[in-house]
């Protein structure tokens, strides 16, 4: 087998704040893990805290978030590990970054009414944003364009977290045997 061959699998969870992103990311990096599968997860609260702690929340800062995420995914697929990353990533055009630097991506959707975001509120951000206290946030202050072309929608309203999970491994597990460069794009 060569080394092309032992690439992971690369996840791109897009979605407002409060979507359930991370959630579905860590519930589906257990069931991996429990397979033996090697899973790294970058989650834009965590890398906002350390490789881009220098970044903001303008288009532009927002669209270096995603290139540096995208590049540190890429180099951790090609270890092998399957890479669950969570960010909103608001603008077609940073999902267009994103899919640029790894073309194997399954992008999945974390569907959710902008009014079920903010009524859960698990971090008491879309509070502060009414207040005026976060300007430029997501859904509120600054924009979030649904994904035009996402491989996979979780309607997080409407299905709970298990059938979201399987749906995203039930993707992974049709696009295995197919080339992992092309894999998921052959879904669409
Ligand atoms: S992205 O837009 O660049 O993709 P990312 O997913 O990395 O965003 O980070 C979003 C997280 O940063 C949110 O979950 C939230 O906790 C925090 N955050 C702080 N300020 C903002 C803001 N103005 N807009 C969105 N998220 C914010």
């Amino acid at each position: 087998m060569g080394a092309k061959d032992m690439r992971g699998r690369t996840v791109w969870l897009v979605g407002l704040s409060g979507s359930g992103k991370t959630t579905i990311s860590s519930a589906l990096g257990e069931i991996l893990e429990k397979r033996n599968q090697r899973v790294s997860i970058l989650d834009g609260d965590v890398l906002r805290k350390g490789l881009c702690s220098n970044l903001g929340f303008s288009e532009a800062e927002r669209a270096e978030n995603i290139r540096r995420i995208a590049h540190v995914a890429d180099l951790l697929a090609d270890t092998g590990a399957t890479v669950l990353i969570a960010t909103i990533s608001p603008l077609q055009v940073h999902r267009d970054i994103a899919r640029a630097i790894l073309p194997d991506q399954l992008q999945v959707f974390v569907k959710a009414p902008l009014s079920l975001c903010e009524a859960r509120d698990p971090k008491g951000l879309y509070r502060k944003a009414r207040a005026g206290d976060l300007p430029e946030f997501t859904g509120i202050g600054a924009p979030f364009e649904e994904p035009i072309d996402p491989d996979l929608i979780c309607n997080t309203d409407t299905e709970n977290l298990q059938s979201c999970v399987q749906k995203i491994l039930l993707c992974l597990e049709e696009d295995m045997g197919s080339s992992p460069k092309n894999g998921s794009r052959s879904l669409r």
